[in-house]
């Protein structure tokens, strides 16, 4: 009877919900601030050829480049990035942690150049 009486309470799912609302809000707040940029590869050229982003977003480098192969690749003293060979088709994702202007090549066509600045 008191759990009953316990479940029907309102209060309860209240202070249930408060106790969630400040973990429901960052997690919401993180998927709505973490964007995804999608860069082709198409005519051996990065297009965009620049990107300005926010540290933690997403640059997704998309191979739609026919039946070619890519292979981009990021060096500086702060973050490094390799995706190895890049299928016809293939989606490559490059996370940036931290703030600064990058240039991702690649590594089988040197002409090849985008830059990312991350705010
Ligand atoms: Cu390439």
């Amino acid at each position: 009877m008191r759990l009953q009486r316990l479940v029907r309470d309102p209060t309860l799912y209240a202070a249930i919900f408060a106790a969630l609302l400040p973990f429901l809000l960052s997690a919401g707040v993180a998927l709505a601030t973490s964007k995804q940029y999608v860069i082709s590869q198409l005519g051996r050229a990065f297009t965009p050829v620049e990107v300005t982003i926010r540290r933690g977003d997403t640059v997704q480098i998309l191979n739609d480049d026919g039946d070619l192969l890519h292979h981009v690749y990021l060096e500086s003293n702060l973050f490094k990035f390799d995706s190895g060979d890049q299928g016809p088709g293939s989606r490559t994702n490059i996370v940036f942690p931290i703030v600064g202007t990058f240039a991702v090549l690649c590594a089988i066509h040197p002409k090849m150049k985008l830059t990312v600045h991350v705010k």
